[in-house]
């Protein structure tokens, strides 16, 4: 098969936009393991080669097996006020934003991601610190969202801007939530609510909660300090995988706050810190460098791997 490289690269049809994901058997099993997209690469003819070879799944368990309840961890009720506007309104105003080194950048409603294919999985989470849970996602697998927006051609990861303010940058205030690891932000926030108003309480409560509609729809004031939102990266491997969705519900119902209303990336193949809750932006790059502190996430740029295989 040749591939035809300006036709690749033509608009929002550059990604996976052709007949080529059929009758590609015999290329199969040619791109074994993980290869990085090298410089000077088109990133469109990578994915090309990815989707024709047999993707590398997470082990998908049987209804029974869903765990009763899943463990909120991290954030788990934003105090941003931008959020908890949004929240306050059913999320009725939420855009996911799809930007970057795109062709054609999407700004999205729940409707629209409701409206593209969907895939439903159930899966295991695995926490860095020693939990698991088995929980049902459904959402739109991220390659359906690029392959609308159309990578551009030096596109190398996916970068997840989140709602969620877990400091402030060369802020003393921000020593109050500056967590120590993913299972300190919950009590970071409870003692920064403690230290100020934050426009709504966090709880620290696990008990699972019908939350949407509440929280407050005041604006953000004006505020000096520099929050640092949680942010995730993964790779155009990983994020062409069948199984990475943005998953809008869990177990048959919308996302509650606590795992990440509305939307929160689902990459199975890693551990919990990668699934990135309170989506509100995919940002497409060609390099981590410019993101943070060029570690690729908020717990990478805090020592932990930013290739969290399991
Ligand atoms: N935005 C955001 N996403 C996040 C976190 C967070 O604090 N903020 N914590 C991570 C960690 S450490 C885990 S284990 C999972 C927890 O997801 P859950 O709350 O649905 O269990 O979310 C991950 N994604
Ligand atoms: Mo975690």
């Amino acid at each position: 098969m040749i591939l035809h490289r300006r036709k690749l690269l033509t608009g929002g049809a550059g990604l996976m936009g052709t007949a080529l994901l059929g009758g590609c058997d015999r290329f199969a099993g040619t791109e074994t393991g993980r290869r990085t997209l090298q410089v000077g690469e088109d990133a469109n003819l990578y994915v090309q080669r990815l989707l024709m070879s047999p993707a590398t799944l997470a082990r998908e368990f049987p209804a029974a097996m869903i765990s009763p309840w899943f463990k909120p961890n991290g954030t788990i009720d934003p105090p941003d006020r931008a959020y908890r506007a949004l929240a306050a309104q059913k999320f009725a105003a939420f855009r996911l934003t799809v930007d970057g080194l795109v062709e054609t950048p999407l700004s999205l409603s729940l409707a629209d991601l409701r409206a593209l294919p969907s895939r439903t999985q159930i899966t295991r989470h695995d926490c860095v610190e020693g939990w698991s849970c088995i929980g049902q996602w459904a959402g739109v697998p991220l390659a359906e969202v690029l392959k609308r927006a159309g990578l551009k051609p030096q596109a190398r990861y996916a970068v997840f801007h989140c709602a969620d303010t877990l400091e402030y940058a060369g802020s003393q205030d921000g020593a109050f939530l500056r967590p120590g690891h993913p299972g300190a932000v919950r009590e970071a926030y409870v003692q920064l609510a403690a230290a100020e108003d934050w426009g709504g309480a966090p709880t620290a409560t696990d008990a699972p909660k019908d939350d949407w509609g509440q929280g407050s729809a005041d604006s953000e004031p004006e505020d000096k300090r520099t929050p640092i939102r949680y942010y995730e990266s993964i790779d155009l491997y990983d994020a062409v995988n069948p199984q990475t969705i943005l998953a809008y519900d869990l177990n048959g119902k919308p996302l509650p706050v606590s795992n990440g209303a509305p939307l929160r990336l689902r990459v199975e193949r890693q551990l919990g810190y990668k699934q990135a809750k309170y989506v509100m932006r995919v940002e497409l790059v060609g390099s981590l460098a410019g993101i943070g502190q060029g570690g690729g996430g908020y717990w990478e740029d805090r020592g932990y791997e930013w290739y969290a295989g399991i």
